[in-house]
């Protein structure tokens, strides 16, 4: 299924009028006004293809119905999406859930639907089936040397996908490291997981980038070899300067400072990008801002001052994507509601003032700096938002138009109550 223009055209006639009274309310008094609506415009959040069906938990799996089967159908569903908010342009593949058959083909198909290839993504955090070492005690720490082999040759098998697909970065997420105590010499995991990295960092070509992703346990529950962003941050600095820590906002310890890490790496260079998501308890896959969007807000707030203080380019110079599991709602209405999560935050931090922020800050002066803040953060910019979206060629309200159309009970039409999307 496709979603003509015209529909899109006709839909934003109708609710035209509303949107230029919020509008032009929200529009008033902002400095710099075209600039940011530029900036929200350019902003784009790539799509990870496992996020296109129902997910699951070790219980059980509820599908909606019409899910991808294939990964042309995974990119036709990234395309819709994007056509609905122009703002998810990219998407991120999976290896081995996603190997391409055809990759001319299936980067043609992507171009069709204003899509580029983002980070690719290895797996040695299950076995395949045709798989001759199991990964039960980890990948790039494992104690057999041919089983650390084996997972290094799979990493820099998927570069050469991604290199077909005009994707210039990969990220490492191990779900290596140890359920009980005394199982892992720590030491070891950690110099055999370097050395393999090492291998694997060698085999990227030149404009490259690896993304070291940290996570605090899952699957692993006593240690995880990768397990904050102090290791990662090790590990990425003893590789070179192709490798980068990758912030995934649901793998900290409950109450960690996110944003103060993300101040850090941004400062110290090593900060590649970032999996958004958002979490209650020790969860990493409930839809970003549905939680604690104050925290998301504060996020933003690290990432464009330390990205303007470094010169950098907020749509580009970082890797942005969602990471997140669809267990009861519609994987689309859902990435439609995290990408409007994220902008939301993206704009309330490009609201702040920060030259008066810098100054209250300088002056000590705390109530001044917090009122400075949610000054920002307490403003709706949902119609600044949804502007972006209008001048970009979207629909001012993506969701209202995708149940509208009904896109969900067409594509179960197409493709049947009963498919499964590969992946979770
Ligand atoms: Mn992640």
């Amino acid at each position: 299924m496709q979603i003509d223009k015209y529909k899109i055209d006709e839909f934003n006639n109708s609710v035209l009028k509303e949107h230029k009274r919020r509008f032009d309310f929200a529009a008033e008094g902002v400095n710099g006004l075209d600039g940011i609506l530029k900036k929200l415009v350019d902003f784009q959040i790539a799509i990870p293809s496992w996020a296109l069906g129902t997910g699951g938990t070790r219980f059980g799996r509820f599908s909606g119905g019409g899910e991808p089967r294939t990964l042309e159908e995974k990119i036709e569903d990234v395309g819709l999406l994007h056509s609905l908010n122009k703002s998810g342009g990219a998407i991120s593949l999976h290896i081995p859930w996603d190997i391409p058959k055809d990759a001319k083909a299936i980067k043609a198909l992507a171009a069709q639907h204003g899509l580029r290839f983002d980070a690719v993504n290895s797996n040695t955090f299950q076995d395949q089936p045709d798989q001759k070492l199991s990964y039960k005690f980890g990948s790039l720490q494992h104690v057999d040397k041919a089983t650390r082999k084996q997972a290094i040759d799979h990493n820099i098998d998927v570069i050469k996908h991604g290199v077909e697909l005009g994707s210039d970065s990969i990220t490492v997420w191990l779900s290596d490291g140890s359920c009980f105590p005394g199982q892992l010499n720590f030491r070891k995991a950690y110099q055999r997981t370097l050395e393999s990295l090492q291998e694997i960092y060698a085999a990227l070509p030149e404009n490259w980038k690896m993304f070291v992703e940290y996570k605090a346990f899952e699957p692993n529950f006593y240690s995880m070899t990768v397990g904050d962003w102090g290791q990662s941050l090790l590990y990425a600095g003893k590789l070179g300067p192709k490798a980068y820590t990758l912030v995934d906002l649901g793998h900290h310890l409950p109450n960690a400072n996110i944003e103060q890490i993300v101040a850090l790496l941004l400062a110290e260079g090593k900060l590649g990008g970032f999996h958004f998501n958002d979490s209650k308890y020790g969860d990493d896959d409930l839809t970003v801002g549905s939680i604690n969007p104050y925290q998301l807000f504060l996020i933003f707030n690290e990432l464009v001052e330390g990205m303007d203080a470094r010169g950098m380019q907020h749509a580009t110079d970082l890797g942005w994507m969602i990471d997140a599991s669809h267990n009861v709602k519609d994987p689309l209405e859902d990435l439609l509601q995290s990408i409007e999560a994220i902008k939301i935050a993206y704009a309330q931090a490009l609201l702040v003032d920060s030259k008066a922020l810098q100054a209250a800050q300088e002056a000590s002066d705390v109530a001044k700096a917090q009122e400075i803040l949610q000054q920002a953060y307490r403003t709706d910019v949902r119609a600044l938002v949804a502007e972006a979206r209008l001048q970009a060629g979207a629909a001012l309200q993506p969701l209202q138009l995708y149940r509208q159309l009904k896109v969900r009970d067409n594509l179960i039409k197409e493709r049947g109550q009963k498919t499964v999307a590969t992946g979770l």
